[in-house]
């Protein structure tokens, strides 16, 4: 007989049919009476769930799931999930950390070539014909500026070691200075706004980070600058960014996270100097099967009595 696994919904589409061919899957999501879900799974016993970061999973819902142990997770931001409720209430979390940081990395890297060279804007004016009339406008360049890294974790070292390619000076903030880096660390994210051409956003979401860059660390970043977004939505004050963008305040910005995705405010489809991604940064053939089978085998794991892979924990960041 195969095990139970409560989810709280679909995954990567090959991870699901897998665990479907290993455990007998219960979803929350497709549950029409919710109470009656969680009533029958507390009496089951059901002890492991397999989820992903931003599927909400609340104190108030953990309450209901006395038996639970593991939560397993997709992805390695986890701020849908309560986890210091978790800990309380002796549940592991885990999450897919490193296997995905390099193709992040590389996407981070494509919305930075692309939002400055303006690669999809200039891509349509040669679709629209519209080259014969005369030359599209001049950019600003990559090469040679500053890069400025707003979370040096795992994800943001990735993007940093590519800099070297662009001749780019990196510099960072962060919770505190790292040690294996010889970068420059300036632990004001204003401050770093205003020595970068580029910014880019890698930290965790969450409430830590909720409107970290807000209206100055925008201003700083000024009219030749601009913002890349790979972390959340939550992390931008998205209306100071659109006044921003749309005032030529700031050159431009190139996201792949929004807040209240994956409705995007419409006010980013008018501008010109932005480029847009659908949460993507991870979304390869490879890496979404790489994190599939992290997270399987930390389900294995705990069902077999072993340590778990991959445990959250404060120690290790994004
Ligand atoms: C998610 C991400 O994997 O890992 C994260 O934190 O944001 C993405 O890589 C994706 O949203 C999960 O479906």
């Amino acid at each position: 007989m195969k095990p139970d696994l409560l989810m709280m919904g679909p995954l990567h589409a090959p991870t699901q049919a897998r665990l479907e061919a290993l455990y007998t899957t219960h979803r929350y999501d497709l549950a029409a009476d919710k109470p009656a879900f969680l009533a029958q799974a507390a009496a089951a016993g059901h002890t492991a769930m397999a989820t992903r970061g931003d599927y909400r999973i609340t104190d108030e819902l953990l309450a209901q799931l006395p038996a639970l142990r593991l939560i397993a997770s997709f992805g390695v931001g986890h701020d849908g999930i309560d986890t210091p409720a978790a800990s309380r209430r002796g549940i592991v979390v885990t999450n897919t950390p490193d296997v995905l940081s390099e193709c992040v990395a590389d996407a981070t890297w494509a919305l930075i070539l692309s939002t400055v060279r303006r690669t999809v804007w200039q891509d349509r004016f040669v679709r629209e014909g519209r080259w014969p009339q005369g030359p599209a406008p001049l950019t600003g360049k990559v090469w040679g500026e500053r890069l400025g890294i707003v979370g040096l974790g795992r994800i943001g070292k990735a993007i940093a070691r590519r800099a070297e390619g662009f001749g780019m000076s990196v510099a960072y903030s962060g919770r505190r200075r790292q040690a294996d880096v010889a970068f420059d660390y300036v632990p004001d994210v204003t401050e770093l706004a205003h020595a970068s051409t580029v910014l880019v956003v890698a930290t965790p979401g969450g409430p830590e980070t909720r409107g970290l860059i807000g209206a100055g660390v925008i201003q700083a970043l000024g009219p030749e600058g601009y913002l890349i977004n790979i972390s959340r939505g939550s992390t931008v004050d998205e209306a100071g960014l659109l006044a921003a963008l749309g005032s030529g305040q700031l050159a431009g910005a190139g996201l792949d996270v929004f807040q209240g995705e994956p409705h995007v405010n419409p006010a980013f489809f008018e501008l010109p100097n932005v480029v847009l991604q659908p949460h993507a940064a991870s979304a390869t053939h490879h890496t979404r099967q790489a994190m599939g089978q992290l997270l399987l085998d930390n389900l294995a794991a705990y069902a077999e009595g072993r340590p778990v892979l991959t445990p959250v924990g404060a120690d290790r960041p994004a």
